[in-house]
C-alpha cells in the first residue's frame, strides 16, 4: 500500500472513478518516489510524518524518476500559440520583468502541506498580456523539460494574481529537484498544477487533459473543492 495515497479517510469523498485513478498513481509513486529517493536522498522525508499535513516538509516528485538539469544560461521559456507575439525568453529577461512575491501554503492533493512558503516569479498573466492573447484563446497549456508532464488552466485562471512563474522558492534560486530553474506555482489550487521545469506556455482555444488528470487527479484542482479528497 502505498504510504501517500488512499489511506480510507482520504478516499470516503471521492468518487469511484477518481478513486481508482489516484490508487493508480499511487503505485506510481512508489515506483518512482524510491528511484527519486535514491537521487536526492536526505532531501526527502523518509517517515510518514512527512507526508501527513503539518508535516512541513515538501516531498519531491518527479513523474519520469529524474530531473532534468538545466542551467540557468541555458534555460528558455516558450511562449507560443495563440499570441500575437509569440516569444522565447531567457531566465535574463524573465528576471527583468516585474517581480511577485507571494508567501503562501503548498498543498498535495495527497494530504501534505507546507505552510507559508516564500515565492518569487512574474505573474502569468502579466506574461500572457506581453505576448498579446489574441481572439479565440480560451485556455493554456504547459509543457516541462520533464518531456512528459504537462497541465493546463482556463485563461481566467491564469490571470490570476497569485498564479506566477517561479525563479525562485524557499529563500533561493529554486532548486534543480523543486523544478529549477523554473516552475509553475499556482497558489489557489492542489500540487500537480505546479509544473516543474517550466519549458512552454502555449496558448490554446481548448486545452487538451494534462498528466495528472489523464492519470485520475480531478480536473477541478482549487484546493478544498468538492472533488477532492477531504484531509
Ligand atoms: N514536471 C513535474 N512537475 C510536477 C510534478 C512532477 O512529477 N513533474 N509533480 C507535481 C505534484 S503532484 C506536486 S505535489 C508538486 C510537488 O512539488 P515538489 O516536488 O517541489 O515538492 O509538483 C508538481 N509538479
Ligand atoms: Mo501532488
Amino acid at each position: 500500500m502505498p504510504q501517500d495515497e488512499g489511506t480510507p479517510g482520504q478516499t470516503v469523498r471521492i468518487g469511484r472513478r477518481v478513486f481508482l485513478g489516484m490508487a493508480g498513481l499511487g503505485a506510481l509513486g512508489v515506483l518512482f518516489g524510491s528511484r527519486v529517493q535514491g537521487a536526492v536522498g536526505s532531501a526527502i522525508g523518509t517517515g510518514l510524518g512527512g507526508l501527513l499535513p503539518g508535516g512541513d516538509r515538501f516531498r519531491i516528485y518527479s513523474i519520469t524518476g529524474t530531473f532534468p538539469s538545466i542551467s540557468p544560461d541555458a534555460y528558455r521559456l516558450s511562449v507560443s500559440g495563440l499570441v500575437e507575439r509569440p516569444m522565447t525568453l531567457t531566465l535574463d529577461q524573465l528576471m527583468a520583468l516585474p517581480s511577485a512575491k507571494l508567501v503562501k501554503d503548498f498543498q498535495c492533493v495527497t494530504g501534505w502541506r507546507v505552510p507559508e512558503v516564500h515565492w518569487e516569479g512574474v505573474r502569468l498573466g502579466d506574461i500572457l498580456d506581453l505576448a498579446g492573447v489574441t481572439g479565440k484563446a480560451a485556455a493554456v497549456e504547459f509543457d516541462s523539460y520533464d518531456g512528459v508532464d504537462t497541465e493546463s488552466l482556463t485563461l481566467s485562471q491564469a490571470h490570476l494574481s497569485d498564479v506566477i512563474v517561479a525563479y525562485r522558492m524557499l529563500g533561493g534560486p529554486i532548486s534543480v529537484s523543486h523544478g529549477g530553474p523554473v516552475r509553475l506555482y499556482v497558489a489557489p489550487m492542489y500540487g500537480y498544477k505546479s509544473l516543474k521545469w517550466l519549458s512552454e506556455i502555449r496558448v490554446v482555444e481548448k486545452p487538451t487533459l494534462g498528466f495528472w488528470e489523464v492519470n485520475g487527479y480531478p480536473v477541478d484542482a482549487w484546493i478544498g473543492s468538492a472533488n477532492a479528497p477531504t484531509i
